[in-house]
């Protein structure tokens, strides 16, 4: 009925003990999918707050091309600071790939494509940005701030492969995450996704249709066990909407006073830590 909720029960009762890079263990199933169908309302979980600030500006900060904290604190977001620089820096991390992917002819625009092709050629089977720029991907032995220092990444993309498909006027979309953090993670990555799929509707004159998330190593980190079975415990709620208050001259537009989500009624919130 709750397709998250199913998945987290899914990890509980076929997840295999796995460790993990961060040192905390995981139980871990690979490869899962749960789809949503956007007219049935905005996937903000109602069975745990979620901060919507954090998740929309950081989707505002992707499209900018910007890949410094220094915006993100002053729109009061802090998700990303444990991996950035003293000024910053996090390297050419997702804004960087999806806005400016280096090429030998320069710098390319996915994003630009995508709004184009979905306006120009919306049955294209080739509307889809990338993240996993393999020359850029860290050094697993070197610290977050080292590999940023030396032009890397200070994180490889988790959320990587978004692709969009247009029938009947309506868009859908859909996104491979190499690895998901069920409990903090996902819930976050799923928000984000319709909020882009609404944002590109509007920009392309479609109507919101379907999201579709697919993850690969699907994970509950050991620590975050007992967070769940409270979650679990809850019953969802009916979900928000969202509202989209001006149509701006471009996907780039946006601001977070443009969303407004109605209808919010979460459970509270349910803290739990970062493996980092
Ligand atoms: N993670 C997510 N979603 C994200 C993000 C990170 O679930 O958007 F940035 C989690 C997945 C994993 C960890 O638990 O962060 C990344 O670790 P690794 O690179 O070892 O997969």
């Amino acid at each position: 009925m709750n397709p998250y909720l199913d998945l987290l029960r899914d990890i509980l009762d076929n997840g295999v003990e796995k460790g993990d890079r961060t040192g905390t263990g995981t139980l871990s199933v690979f490869g899962r999918q749960y789809r949503h169908d956007l007219a049935a309302g905005f996937p903000l979980l109602t069975t745990k707050k979620l901060h919507f600030r954090s998740i929309a500006n950081e989707l505002l900060w992707f499209l900018r091309g910007d890949t410094n904290t220094r915006w993100l604190k002053d729109n009061g977001v802090s998700i990303w600071d444990e991996w950035a620089t003293e000024s910053g820096d996090l390297g050419p991390i997702y804004g960087a790939q999806w806005t400016a992917w280096p090429t030998d002819d320069g710098p390319v625009n996915q994003i630009d494509y995508v709004v184009e092709t979905l306006r120009n050629n919306p049955d294209s089977r080739r509307i889809l940005f990338h993240g996993w720029n393999v020359g850029f991907l860290p050094d697993e032995a070197m610290t977050p701030q080292d590999n940023v220092r030396a032009g890397r990444m200070a994180l490889p993309p988790c959320h990587l492969l978004y692709q969009f498909y247009v029938a009947g006027g309506r868009l859908s979309s859909q996104l491979y995450i190499r690895s998901s953090d069920s409990f903090l993670g996902l819930p976050y990555n799923t928000a984000s996704l319709a909020l882009l799929t609404h944002l590109l509707a509007q920009q392309c004159d479609l109507q919101p249709g379907e999201i579709i998330v697919t993850t690969g190593d699907s994970h509950i980190y050991l620590n975050h066990l007992e967070q769940v079975r409270t979650q679990l415990a809850r019953e969802p709620r009916p979900l928000p909407t969202l509202h989209l208050r001006r149509r701006p001259a471009t996907i780039y537009d946006y601001s977070f006073e443009d969303f407004e989500v109605r209808g919010y009624d979460p459970h509270p919130p349910i803290p739990a830590p970062v493996a980092v």
